[in-house]
């Protein structure tokens, strides 16, 4: 491997939190961070409201034909952003990754015909570039299953206005996107580690679940 290319394997275990829209990523997250061996990059969903005073999310949803190849542009940059920090910690969490960005939220988006063909054809081509450059695959994937009609509660009960008129449909199509990705991960021997959790159940009840996950983590760096 070039000694351009840079090898997270080394340096830290890099974890991605995924899981439909409002399924309890974020929460996760901020209870796994109370762990001293754990680093947490929460979603820099902050910067897609305000880029340059424009929010990207906001005109995504009012005008996604016109607005979904810039928004993804900047999903996929604010997340490699992230990668390029040095880990502080054994173990560094991420909401999120360029590949479930990819594929289920771009992969939506070009069904629905909010991408076409050449900007969707960018963005893949952006993930190839970065991915090929920067060894940024998570060693191991935490996937929070949830039913679409409870993270569409979820959703709607937190109320961030940018999503007030998402549809349940749209959490449902995301909600087959990420079974379909992560069967596809294994299927290809591409996962190291997928570690799933339903979390249907109110979340201050998972947290012995999220233990659980926690210890066989733990194990990974072993
Ligand atoms: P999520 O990444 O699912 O984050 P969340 O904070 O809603 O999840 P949780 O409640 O589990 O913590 O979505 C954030 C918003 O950004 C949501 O409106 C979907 C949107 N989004 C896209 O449109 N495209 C993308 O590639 C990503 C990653 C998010
Ligand atoms: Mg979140």
């Amino acid at each position: 491997m070039s000694s351009f290319v840079k090898d997270y394997a080394s340096s830290c275990l890099l974890v991605s939190v995924e899981g439909n829209i409002g399924s309890g990523k974020s929460t996760f997250l901020s209870y796994c961070g109370q762990d001293p061996i754990v680093e947490v990059l929460q979603e820099p969903i902050a910067k897609w409201s305000n880029v340059g005073g424009v929010n990207l999310l906001d005109n995504f949803y009012k005008d996604p034909k016109v607005w979904a190849y810039p928004f993804q542009m900047e999903v996929l940059m604010s997340l490699f952003d992230q990668y390029t920090s040095e880990p502080v910690r054994p173990i560094r969490m991420v909401e999120r990754s360029l590949w479930s960005a990819r594929h289920c939220f771009q992969r939506s988006m070009s069904a629905s015909g909010s991408l076409d063909s050449t900007t969707s054809a960018l963005l893949d081509q952006f993930h190839d570039t970065v991915a090929s450059h920067w060894r940024a695959h998570p060693h191991a994937i935490v996937y929070l299953t949830t039913s679409p009609d409870v993270s569409y509660q979820r959703l709607r009960a937190r109320g961030r206005p940018e999503e007030m008129n998402v549809p349940l449909k749209y959490l449902q199509d995301l909600d087959q996107y990420h079974q379909e990705w992560l069967l596809d991960l294994q299927a290809r021997n591409m996962a190291d580690e997928i570690f799933t959790i339903d979390v249907d159940r109110p979340l201050p009840e998972l947290h012995h679940a999220f233990d659980q996950c926690m210890s066989n983590l733990r194990l990974m760096l072993l």
